[in-house]
């Protein structure tokens, strides 16, 4: 695609109200991260969901296989400032998940954890959305290493800081805790149509 007819589906997505402002579409499979792509050891690899719960979660790289999966779509936004539309991710809904979780009535945000210690929060209203995905595939495989493989939490709906990759648990808050990025400056909520890119 030329770089003008690119410029002018961007301005058209712009209108149309679905690409947010600020942002470029991408059609690459841009790779961000912070540290090395961990090894994935199915033996020892675990999903626990934890904190304000009744009773704690620990799934195995078996047991969490075998749980119904679901397919959607959808845009993925950088707060960088790259958007790539129309992904099609394969996996457990949250929504799917949390049939198996009783929370406490304290319960109010969420902690995810993804291997090396990154860490993203979000309001639990916007974790049990019903495209709040815990994918295993992209556009029909398995994900790549360095995407996520085996397993990447996807929020559509929120920069994509929140879309943890190499995912292992979920932890029930009942106060906001600032994420990895949060805590360096990147905004505590991070909606792309409203801009919310960094604190302050
Ligand atoms: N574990 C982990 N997940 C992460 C990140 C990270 O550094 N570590 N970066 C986030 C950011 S800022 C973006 S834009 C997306 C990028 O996903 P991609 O590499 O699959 O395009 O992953 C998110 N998930
Ligand atoms: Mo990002």
């Amino acid at each position: 695609m030329g770089s003008n007819h690119r410029g002018e589906w961007e301005r058209d997505m712009l209108a149309a109200g679905r690409l947010p402002p600020g942002q470029s579409l991408t059609l690459k499979s841009p790779v961000l991260h912070v540290g090395s792509v961990p090894i994935f050891r199915p033996g020892s690899w675990d999903f626990r969901v934890f904190g304000l719960v009744e009773v704690q979660l620990r799934l195995s790289w078996e047991e969490f296989s075998n749980l119904p999966q679901t397919e959607l779509s959808a845009d993925m936004h950088c707060v960088n400032g790259w958007s790539r539309f129309d992904n099609n991710w394969g996996g457990l809904l949250v929504t799917e998940l949390m049939r198996r979780v009783k929370l406490r009535p304290e319960a109010r945000h969420v902690m995810v954890h993804g291997e090396n210690k990154y860490t993203a929060n979000l309001p639990i209203a916007d974790f049990l959305r019903p495209t709040t995905i815990l994918a295993l595939r992209h556009d029909g495989e398995p994900l790549t290493a360095e995407h996520g493989y085996p397993l990447r939490l996807v929020v559509p709906h929120l920069y994509a800081y929140k879309s943890v990759k190499w995912v292992r648990g979920i932890e029930f808050l009942d106060r906001e805790s600032p994420g990895l990025w949060e805590f360096n400056g990147y905004h505590i909520y991070g909606d792309p149509f409203k801009e919310q890119r960094s604190s302050s």
